[in-house]
């Protein structure tokens, strides 16, 4: 029999170790009102929103966003954690933030959290939320093509050591440049400007189930030659289907089965390029793992939105670990509020854990004993190292 606190062992070391944050949606302070944050915030997250119009049938997603922020987040409080017990991964996930910031999550009232943000700055909350959470380092998603983003690049913009920038593709492949132009050339140079304004960690898009390698004439054209050109990796996050339900607005995205043979193509293609995968299928994730051992260039990462769920993370961690050692990037938040990585990284750190725990019982059945060195630098390597040298930051 394995000593029975291995997992204690790995879990207790796990809660010491800094996260490095590969792909979040949330921004440093110089970006103003697009820092979100707080309890209205917490509560109107989209995949509560979702969960809101489900059990509100009631209620049409017109109706939902005709309303206030405090109206919205109410009616999500009543419905979601009143009436109902937080049992889905987003409503516990509010439960877990509520506790951490000292709270008892069964008596507190709204008013009285409500109160409770009123009295915090957002500086001193980024630096309190980054505290508990652990986490050194959060990559944001920066969008040119975002007017109210686009103001703070063109002026305003103050660099912070502990927010990494990424130049999102989705709008500048979809729209062009500012001209509209969405030729290669004009593509390729406009990829060039921004990569030199923001200093990217790396550049990102989100593609549909249905992306083809044959159609993907500006990724490989313009993006990987401009990836090369500045050695930057290439993020792909295949798999979503959006406004499947446009009436949910933010809320109305799906999740399709991507053909990976697609990818393949482009990693035959491309050996000189470096890429960054996740997938929103959860079959999808067992392919891209069989893939990440045929090219060395090609690093999965995360749990993405859909398969950001406990049981789903367990599936696909075993089997990274079990195919890849520790060579992937195990899990990013994804967070789109600040308070957002209170739970992610909470409920993360404690899965991740008892999967690689897991791994060392079976060692320790073959005689392998593992030591606390061993499970740190283990560790390390999935919760910041191999993030930080896949993408050449310290
Ligand atoms: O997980 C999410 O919050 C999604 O809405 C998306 O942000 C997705 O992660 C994306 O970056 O497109
Ligand atoms: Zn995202």
């Amino acid at each position: 029999m394995p000593p029975s606190n291995l997992r204690e062992r790995t879990y207790k070391i796990a809660c010491e170790i800094p996260v490095f944050d590969l792909h979040t949606h949330l921004v440093a302070p110089c970006f103003g009102t697009l820092n979100l944050w707080g309890i209205d915030e917490i509560l109107t997250y989209h995949y509560l929103i979702a969960e809101f119009l489900r059990v509100r049938p009631d209620v049409s997603g017109d109706d939902f966003y005709s309303w206030s922020k405090s109206k919205q987040a109410d009616e999500i409080w009543v419905a979601l954690f009143v009436e109902r017990t937080p049992v889905s991964e987003a409503q516990a996930g509010v439960v877990t933030i509520i506790h951490q910031l000292g709270f008892d999550p069964e008596a507190v009232t709204l008013e009285e959290l409500r109160a409770h943000f009123r009295g915090l700055t957002p500086e001193e909350q980024i630096d309190r939320v980054l505290q508990i959470s652990g986490v050194s380092k959060v990559v944001m998603t920066n969008d040119p093509k975002d007017p109210v983003e686009r103001a703070i690049w063109d002026g305003g913009y103050v660099a912070d050591p502990r927010f990494l920038t990424v130049l999102r593709l989705d709008q500048i492949l979809a729209t062009g440049n500012d001209q509209g132009d969405r030729s290669v050339e004009a593509i390729r140079s406009y990829l060039g400007v921004w990569i030199e304004r923001m200093k990217p960690v790396y550049v990102a898009i989100s593609l549909p189930e249905t992306w083809t390698f044959a159609e993907a004439t500006l990724i490989r054209e313009a993006v990987l030659p401009a990836c090369r050109e500045h050695d930057l990796p290439f993020a792909m996050m295949i798999g979503v289907r959006r406004g499947v339900n446009p009436s949910l607005r933010g809320a109305g995205d799906g999740s399709g089965l991507a053909d990976l043979t697609q990818l393949e193509l482009l990693l035959q293609e491309h050996l000189a390029n470096k890429f960054l995968v996740t997938t929103l299928a959860k079959e999808n994730a067992h392919t891209l793992a069989v893939m990440a051992r045929k090219f060395s260039n090609l690093m999965p990462f995360g749990c993405w939105w859909f398969v950001n769920n406990p049981s789903i993370i367990a599936e696909i961690t075993d089997f990274r670990l079990e195919m890849l050692g520790t060579s992937f990037i195990p899990q990013h938040s994804d967070a789109r509020v600040l308070e957002h990585l209170i739970y992610k990284w909470d409920h993360s750190r404690r899965i991740i854990s008892k999967r690689l725990a897991k791994r060392y019982e079976a060692l320790d059945i073959s005689g392998y004993a593992v030591t606390d060195d061993q499970i740190r630098d283990d560790l390390a390597r999935l919760l910041h190292r191999n993030a930080e040298e896949f993408l050449g930051v310290s």
